[in-house]
């Protein structure tokens, strides 16, 4: 290795250790997306699996908090047909099964097509949001 490549190296390597910790990373076993809001990392499936257009099905939700933020106060769960402009026509119910797990039961998409999963965490008189599109046929 050159002096020039070798200087190079050190800098990249100085550059990435000053980046902040990286993401924390929720416990939930077969989640199906990970999203990131800042403060929060969040991961969820559907149960059943597979969403079947027309039917009930619920969403496990585990969140963990960036960089000494507290833990989310609460969590809700919608979804929207942006292109539709309409949402569901049931609201979920949310349990908070631990500090870092969350249910969201009684969701139905009624048609197929593109629908966006809204969550919003609530911590220490902030909001967090996110969205997720899924295309369902
Ligand atoms: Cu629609």
């Amino acid at each position: 290795m050159n002096t020039t490549k070798a200087r190079e190296t050190a800098a990249i390597a100085a550059a990435l250790m000053a980046l902040p910790a990286s993401a924390c990373v929720p416990e939930l076993a077969g989640a199906a997306r990970t999203l990131d809001t800042g403060r929060y990392t969040l991961a969820y499936r559907s149960v059943p699996p597979k969403i079947a257009v027309g039917e009930h099905f619920s969403l496990e939700v585990a969140v963990c908090a960036n960089g000494g933020t507290p833990l989310p106060d609460s969590l809700s769960v919608d979804a929207q047909m942006p292109e539709h402009r309409h949402g569901m026509n049931y609201k979920p119910g949310i349990k908070r099964v631990s500090a870092t797990r969350f249910r969201a039961d009684g969701l139905m998409f009624h048609m197929p097509g593109r629908w966006e999963f809204d969550f919003e965490l609530r911590a220490a008189g902030r909001t967090d949001r996110v969205k997720q599109s899924e295309v369902f046929e």
